[in-house]
């Protein structure tokens, strides 16, 4: 499998930064001029196209301003204001068919940012139709559920997960989205985690490799043969 993770080349994976709302003339030649000249694409583990985090400041439920980072945290609802973060990634999947893929998988390290005992902290997974570029819209988009993942801090300074949203992202190909946004919410009351820039979730994309397809095509008579 061909990795494209955290390249910064013009052609894909080159992240927008999180914290920075708007796209600079760079990212905009970037998303604009893509290279979609080799597609079909083969399977790949992508970076980000962008992210951010959004907070929403006032728990109205719309986000109200761009995170430095990529932090994810709720405030206790009885509290005033109800803060929420939530961390956003946007994958280009420029190239991809839904009948193309096999499977598509999630994957990443959310780290603890402030260890404060807060009970077990779940997070949601949510998908998303995304545009490539980050918008305030992001924080509470239409999206589709697509699991979530738990750990506890203090006793746990990070977790790892690895999501299957095979269903969800061949829904949106063929819905014609070009990228895949991925929502990170929380699902409780929780103190801050983040996902550090250098280490970013990746969403994974596999196709059926054509050399494969060739092998088995060839192996199959040969199989019939030897049981004669
Ligand atoms: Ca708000
Ligand atoms: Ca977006």
């Amino acid at each position: 499998m061909q990795t494209e993770h955290l390249t910064d080349s013009y052609s894909r994976g080159r992240p927008i930064r999180s914290g920075n709302p708007v796209t600079t003339p760079e990212d905009f030649l970037f998303q604009t001029g893509r290279n979609t000249a080799a597609l079909p694409r083969t399977g790949a583990t992508l970076a980000p196209f962008a992210y951010s985090g959004i907070e929403d400041t006032d728990g109205g439920g719309s986000g109200d301003v761009f995170m430095d980072s990529a932090f994810i945290n709720a405030v206790d609802p009885s509290f005033t204001p109800h803060n929420v973060r939530k961390a956003m990634f946007e994958y280009d999947v420029t190239g991809y068919s839904s009948p193309s893929i096999t499977s598509a998988t999630v994957s990443g390290t959310l780290h603890v940012n402030n260890a404060l005992d807060t009970g077990v902290r779940t997070i949601n997974v949510q998908l998303y139709t995304g545009d490539g570029v980050m918008t305030l819209g992001d924080f509470n988009i239409a999206s589709t559920a697509a699991g979530s993942f738990s750990y506890h801090p203090p006793t746990d300074s990070q977790v790892a997960f690895s999501i299957d949203v095979t269903s969800q992202v061949k829904s949106l190909l063929t819905a014609g989205a070009q990228f895949v946004g991925v929502r990170y919410a929380p699902a409780n009351t929780q103190a801050p985690s983040v996902f550090v820039d250098f280490q970013q979730p990746t969403l994974t994309i596999a196709v059926p490799e054509p050399g494969t397809i060739a092998l088995l095509a060839l192996a199959a008579p040969l199989v019939l043969r030897r049981r004669r």
